[in-house]
């Protein structure tokens, strides 16, 4: 036995893991926490000592390694005690793409590597603005304006990414195109079509100028939608209602730790992709502790290809998340509108050009919904006496709301006591039109790409798909997906009086390229299962995949935008899980052929089975416009659902208990 070495020094050494083990964890860092303010600037100071004119595109956490983050969690150590924080920049210096890595614990760069393969980085909203202001100065584009009978100060202009159509890439281009503010603050209905300008956004110069139709500016008439431009003759207000919690929330956030109910989870914003949700666990009351479900949960990417094809239009096949940044441009969330006056709000920061951080205030949103839904019930109406017992259906939201340009993005992560996870995605905003020499439909004699909505407004055809990168791990990070075929069988050997019954086969994907999956036709249910645990009675532990908003693509696979928006051609598809494959897209999809997708990595048909994997769900809408979408889109949703398949022995909410009534204070006076 080693003798002590003094009592002064088993003191210092017993107060110093009494300050790590209690101290750090209570004001220390998650290893998945976004970075602060002070770790942005951090970052800025150190990449801009090394270099000079850089313009930064994307700065976020580089994660530790999921084993190293497993390890910690059982062990249940503090964050510092093990780890160094990581973050990892992509900037721009000397037209070269920098990707830099940086220590912040030690303040050093880490590694710096120019990247030189296919695709350019995030667009930063500064260059954009910058970008769009160009044309406003540029004698030829003011020629077009005066020639047009059209006022130069009512005029503003937007960035387009341009997609990519086989060229080889030597500068980052996009299309600025240009709307008719006045009268309006609806300018997406005023497009002023029919001319274009090419931005060098290295050089930040117009290439590229094409002034090449007249068409009419649509008029400001009936487009503003805001409620002080409207006359109701027939007033349908509904009345004031609220939501009452006098005893505050049920739910706490620690930093960015979150615990509601049965649910614990880590809530993270990143700048390319918006809300991640990470370690969400749920509380067995049978076995009397949490358990794993998932790793890691978030928007992958965002595929919109319009399908207009002059011009001005067919470059238009976006991928939001890559190219403009999800969580860029998410906005700050309106109290009491955006979300329910019981909603508690959280702040994101972001990188700007020059690295300072920005903030978006309110960029989550966390409330309880109680919406008068039924969690359960049953009336037993044979038995004698009265047996009814219902229990309210309560959940907790985490919201965020992107406005990419003209779209809105509202997406919503639910918990459900019952151990479900459902993401509904919905979209507002405005549609994206072009102008149009018609006033009526029976004057279009060609494809017109889109439906006539108003007066020489055509609201162009699109598809929206989403991609969503769900690292499962169902009680464990081993997993395998099962396909449950609900498989019609047919008697006719007369065994019994049916014709037909239903039953289940199950087959588990064995490699990447049976994970690929359609859905919609036929009846599969995909189970994402933990085949090293079985519930007391047997079964496999899963959780299920409820699809929802299904899309296919209706484009041909070799097309270009396709190649690009690959993780479209399936709706479900499962990868061994690898920290560096995060984005479905790929990481640079700026002009990208394409070549680093979900699509071009599941070519290796890695094995699956009983493995850590992630499934991606696509989810996706076909938009033929309709004249209600304009001036501004009613909301419409989609989503999808994890449930728990097997993965609790009995109903997980069977001992919830209703929420004590409200008592009402009496406010008459
Ligand atoms: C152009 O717009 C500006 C700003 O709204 C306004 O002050 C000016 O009177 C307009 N000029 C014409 C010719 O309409
Ligand atoms: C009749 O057909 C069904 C379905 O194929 C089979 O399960 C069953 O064993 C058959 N019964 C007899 C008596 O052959
Ligand atoms: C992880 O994915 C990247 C990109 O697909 C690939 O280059 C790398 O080899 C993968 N690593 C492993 C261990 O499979
Ligand atoms: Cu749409």
């Amino acid at each position: 036995m080693r003798p002590f070495r003094g009592p002064n020094f088993s003191l210092i050494l017993f107060f110093l893991i009494l300050h790590i083990f209690l101290l750090l964890p209570a004001n220390g860092v998650h290893p998945l926490d976004p970075l602060t303010p002070s770790e942005l600037n951090q970052v800025r100071t150190l990449i801009t000592k090394s270099h000079q004119d850089v313009t930064f595109h994307y700065v976020g956490l580089d994660e530790p390694d999921k084993p190293k983050v497993l390890s910690w969690l059982s062990r249940n150590q503090p964050p510092n005690f093990f780890h160094h924080r990581i973050a990892f920049a992509i900037v721009r210096t000397n037209s070269q793409t920098h990707e830099i890595k940086i220590d912040l614990s030690s303040n050093l760069i880490l590694s710096d590597k120019v990247y030189d393969g296919d695709g350019y980085p995030m667009l930063n909203n500064e260059e954009q603005t910058a970008a769009g202001e160009l044309p406003l100065k540029y004698p030829p584009f003011i020629a077009s304006i005066k020639k047009r009978g059209l006022n130069l100060s009512e005029v503003l202009c937007e960035v387009f990414t341009i997609g990519w159509y086989g060229e080889k890439n030597t500068k980052r281009a996009v299309a600025v195109m240009c709307y008719y503010v006045d009268g309006t603050v609806n300018f997406y209905m005023r497009p002023i079509d029919g001319i274009m300008a090419t931005v060098d956004l290295d050089k930040m110069k117009i290439i590229q100028y094409r002034d090449r139709l007249m068409i009419p500016v649509p008029k400001a008439d009936d487009t503003d939608y805001r409620e002080s431009k409207q006359d109701t003759h027939f007033d349908t207000r509904i009345k004031s209602m609220t939501i009452s919690q006098p005893n505050g929330p049920s739910f706490t956030i620690d930093g960015n730790n979150v615990r509601w109910a049965n649910w614990k989870f880590h809530l993270a914003f990143d700048m390319r992709v918006g809300p991640i949700i990470s370690l969400a666990s749920i509380y067995d009351h049978d076995m009397h502790k949490y358990r794993k479900v998932m790793y890691r949960g978030y928007i992958s990417e965002l595929f919109v290809p319009y399908q207009d094809l002059s011009e001005e239009w067919y470059f238009r096949t976006f991928l939001d998340a890559g190219e403009f940044g999800f969580g860029i441009c998410a906005v700050p969330l309106q109290p009491s509108t955006d979300c329910p006056p019981n909603a508690v709000f959280m702040d994101g920061y972001y990188t700007t050009r020059d690295g300072t951080p920005a903030k978006t205030s309110n960029v989550f949103c966390v409330f309880e919904r109680y919406a008068g839904d039924i969690m359960w019930r049953h009336s037993e109406t044979i038995l004698p006496g009265d047996t009814v017992e219902v229990r309210p259906d309560v959940t907790l939201v985490i919201r965020m709301v992107s406005t990419v340009a003209n779209y809105d993005y509202i997406i919503d992560w639910e918990f459900k006591q019952s151990g479900s996870i459902k993401v509904t995605t919905s979209l507002s905003g405005m549609l994206a039109v072009k102008g149009s020499a018609y006033t009526h439909k029976d004057q279009i004699q060609e494809e017109p790409y889109g439906t006539i909505v108003a007066e020489n407004t055509i609201g162009t055809r699109h598809s929206h798909f989403l991609s969503f990168h769900l690292d499962l791990d169902i009680d464990g990070d081993a997993n395998s997906l099962v396909k449950a075929h609900l498989q019609t069988v047919r008697l006719t050997n007369g065994s019994s009086p049916r014709k037909s019954y239903w039953k289940v086969v199950e087959e588990v994907a064995k490699t990447e390229s049976d994970a690929k999956i359609r859905l919609g036709t036929g009846a599969t249910e995909i189970i994402v299962v933990n085949p090293n645990k079985k519930t007391k009675v047997g079964n496999n532990i899963g959780y299920r995949l409820i699809p929802g908003s299904l899309a296919g693509p209706l484009l041909w696979e070799d097309d270009h935008e396709q190649i690009r928006g690959a993780f479209s051609n399936y709706n479900v598809w499962v990868t061994p899980y690898n920290k560096s494959e995060k984005w479905a897209a790929g990481v640079y999809i700026d002009q990208a052929p394409g070549d680093d997708t979900l699509a071009k990595w599941t070519l290796r048909n890695r094995d699956i089975e009983n493995k850590d994997i992630v499934l991606w769900y696509t989810l996706g809408f076909h938009h033929a416009p309709q004249q209600e979408d304009y001036p501004i889109m009613p909301t419409l949703s989609g989503g999808f659902e994890l449930r728990p398949a097997n993965f609790f022995d009995r109903n997980p909410v069977l001992k919830v208990k209703t929420p004590k009534p409200v008592k009402w204070v009496n406010c008459s006076a």
